[in-house]
This record gives structure tokens, C-alpha cells and sequence, in this order.
């Protein structure tokens, strides 16, 4: 399991030396004062949080490598697998999102039962231990589809760990079929839904969401479904979507509420700040592209100072960072890099440039390069292979 606990206190004084140095020599006073704090074993104020976006680069990023080294040990993981975008009409048309269309528009699809399960095949032939699969808020589509199409993933493919539908299409779902979240959850896990990935959360402030995102689920209904959900045993990620029109004090609001939920529920397998790609989306043309590289960094080792106590695994996803920024990440803070992933949509219909696939032996070399040591995972982080 990678998700050994650490608590500060108790090793705090194996591994203070090397970091109290760097401490020692930061001209940064304000930010040492809050980084001496934790070491003292002081919890973090969302204002204080907010007040390290303003700090050195290097002053964060490498509080946060100590810390990653500390929670997560010397790893970095990446799993197998592979998304499958099982639709793309949607009707909440977010203004940020490059993958949806209108019904009848050109370039819409809803996928067949049959194409899902010969994506799922090509998958499981390259050893994918995950599917991903989301799509859209499609109101066409029966509940008998999602159902009837996990049910025969599963039985072709007993062995498959199903992560799929945000906790907005839960909401969604909710709404169009006239069932609780709940009922729509029992349902599809029943039908061998295993766990949920972290899309849809966005920021969780719905003064940016009344923004961005009006036709779908509030901050509130986004952490209940999530709630219902680790209630039902399906655990899940988060995201969260940077770079755009928020402050870094809603950044920062955003992972406090997850740790909140966290506490309760412990039903978060990882946090995934994902970076705002600004082409072909509505946004982007009033807003252009926000986030520097220096920003997604100390975004990133944020995230690990904030939450890594309580999520442990803090991804950095190279599709939408980018293979090299998504390794230097590796040593910001984060702990995961992803997978194979062999066919993304969201983020290249609004301008990633990455490639939409990486081999096993790609992951593998940008892993070590960091100087850590790649281990492949499950979807909920447990260690299949060391490499
Ligand atoms: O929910 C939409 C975001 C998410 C854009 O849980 C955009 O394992 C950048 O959630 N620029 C989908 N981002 C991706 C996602 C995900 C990816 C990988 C792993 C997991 C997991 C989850 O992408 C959406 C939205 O927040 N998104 N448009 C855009 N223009």
C-alpha cells in the first residue's frame, strides 16, 4: 500500500536536518514562519495556505518534495489503463469545455455498447488494469446503457477495475432518470461500477461556479454526491480545475473542503490539480491561458503542504501538464504521474499538446529521471509491480 500515514511530530526530527538548512538560508521570512509551524506540528490556516502562492518557488516545492518523500517514500506510481469518452452531447455546455457538442451538431457521438467493448478489449490486450469512463450530461441515453454496458464489461472482463461517471454526472443522472444519488450509486455499482474519478469538482465556490458551470452540480451537491458515494464504499478522486478566473484563495478554499470530507468519509484515493487549457472553449477566448509554469508548480506543492496529511497522493497528470513539467512535478510534490491513459479527449480538444498516450516504458523513464523509483499501481494505489 502506498498510503502510509505520516504523522509530522513523530519522525519530524529524522528527516528536519536537510530542509533546515534550506530554511535557514530563506530570505523568505513569512513563509518560513508558516512552514516552522507545521514542522511544530501546527495546523494550517486557509489563510496562511493562501499566503504561500506568494512565496518562493523553490522555498515550496521543496517543503513539499520533503513531504512527498515523507507520506508517499522514495515511489512514484503510474497505473495502466485507458479512457474511454463514451459520449460528448451534452447540455450544461460549461464555458471552459472544449469536448462537448449539441445534439445533431457535427463531431457528436454517443459511442455503441460494441465500440465500449472493443475499447475495453484493446485495453485489457495491453494489460490495463482501469478503465476510465465518463462522457457527458446526455439526455438521450437510457439508464439501462450505463448499466447494461458496465454489467458486460464486467463479465467479459471480470478482472478490470471500473473508475467512471464525476460526481456531476451522478447529479446529472439524479435529475434525468428521477432517482436519489444514492439509488443512481447502488445502481451502477451494483452493475460493477468500482470507483469514481475526481472530474466535475472544478472549484468548489459557487461564485466561480455560477461562472463557469451554472447548469451543473453546486459545490454542495458535488461533495454529497461524493459523501453518498464513500458511504457506498466507492471510493474516488478530486480534481481540481486551475488557472482560469479564480483566486489562489479559492484554490486553497477548495482543497480545505476536500480535507474536510476526507476527514469524514476517508474515501479519496488521490487529489488532481488539473491546469485550464484555454482553446477552442469559450472561456479561453475571453480569458486566454492563465497559469505559468511557476504557477502549476506551486500549485502543485501546495496541494502536498495542504493535503498531503490526509490524501497522500497528490497526481500530477501529464496529459494535461505536459511529460516534462508533469517530472519536475514529481519533485514539487507529487507522487503519481497518471497512466498509459491511451486516448484522451477533454483536455486535447482544448489545446494539450501532449501526446495522447504514453508507453509503459515512457512512464517508466520519466519516473526515474526523477530520481524516483516507478512502481505500477492499482486504482486504489496499491502496488502491483515494482520496477
Ligand atoms: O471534469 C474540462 C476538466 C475534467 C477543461 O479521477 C478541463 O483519475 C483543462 O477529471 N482544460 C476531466 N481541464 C478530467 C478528469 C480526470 C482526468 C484524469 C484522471 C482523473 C481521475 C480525472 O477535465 C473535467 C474538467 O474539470 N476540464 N475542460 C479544459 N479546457
Amino acid at each position: 500500500m502506498l498510503r502510509a500515514k505520516f504523522k509530522y511530530s513523530e519522525e519530524k526530527l529524522n528527516w528536519m536536518s536537510g530542509f533546515d538548512q534550506i530554511l535557514k538560508i530563506s530570505k523568505e521570512e513569512e513563509a518560513t514562519e508558516i512552514i516552522q509551524g507545521i514542522l511544530s506540528g501546527e495546523k494550517l490556516t486557509e489563510k496562511d495556505a493562501s499566503k504561500l502562492f506568494k512565496s518562493d518557488l523553490h522555498l515550496i516545492t521543496g517543503f513539499a518534495d520533503y513531504l512527498r518523500e515523507k507520506q508517499a517514500g522514495d515511489y512514484a506510481s503510474f497505473v495502466i489503463n485507458r479512457q474511454i469518452n463514451y459520449s460528448n452531447i451534452c447540455i450544461s455546455r460549461c464555458k471552459f469545455c472544449a469536448f462537448y457538442r449539441k445534439s445533431g451538431e457535427e463531431g457528436a457521438y454517443t459511442m455503441s455498447r460494441e465500440e465500449i467493448l472493443n475499447k475495453a478489449s484493446e485495453a485489457v490486450a495491453m494489460d490495463a488494469t482501469e478503465l476510465h469512463i465518463v462522457g457527458s450530461h446526455n439526455p438521450d441515453i437510457p439508464f439501462e446503457y450505463y448499466e447494461g454496458t458496465l454489467r458486460q464489461i464486467k463479465k467479459k472482463f471480470p478482472d478490470i477495475s471500473i473508475k467512471g461517471f464525476t460526481a456531476t454526472e451522478i447529479h446529472f443522472f439524479s435529475n434525468n432518470f428521477r432517482m436519489s444519488t444514492r439509488e443512481v450509486l447502488e445502481r451502477l455499482k451494483e452493475a460493477g461500477l468500482d470507483f469514481m474519478p475526481g472530474g466535475g469538482a472544478e472549484i468548489l465556490d459557487d461564485s466561480i461556479r455560477k461562472k463557469l458551470c451554472p447548469a451543473k452540480a453546486s459545490s454542495r451537491e458535488w461533495l454529497d454526491v461524493m459523501k453518498t458515494a464513500h458511504e457506498l464504499g466507492i471510493k474516488s478522486n478530486a480534481t481540481m480545475l486551475f488557472g482560469h478566473i479564480e483566486k489562489p484563495e479559492q484554490r486553497v478554499k477548495h482543497m480545505f473542503r476536500l480535507m474536510k470530507l476526507q476527514e469524514k468519509t476517508g474515501g479519496f484515493l488521490s487529489f488532481i490539480p488539473l491546469v485550464y487549457h484555454p482553446e477552442n472553449n469559450p472561456l479561453g477566448r475571453e480569458i486566454g491561458m492563465k497559469a505559468s509554469g511557476v504557477d502549476i508548480l506551486k500549485t502543485i506543492a501546495i496541494s502536498r503542504i495542504v493535503l498531503g496529511e490526509s490524501f497522500t497522493n497528490i497526481r500530477a497528470y501529464w496529459i494535461m501538464l505536459g511529460k516534462k513539467l508533469a517530472q519536475v512535478a514529481l519533485r514539487s510534490g507529487a507522487n503519481d504521474i497518471d497512466g498509459t491513459v491511451l486516448e484522451e479527449k477533454v483536455a486535447h480538444e482544448a489545446g494539450a499538446s501532449t501526446s495522447k498516450s504514453a508507453t509503459v516504458e515512457e512512464l517508466l523513464a520519466m519516473i526515474r529521471k526523477a530520481g524516483l523509483k516507478p512502481v505500477q499501481r492499482s486504482t486504489d494505489y496499491n502496488i502491483i509491480r515494482k520496477w
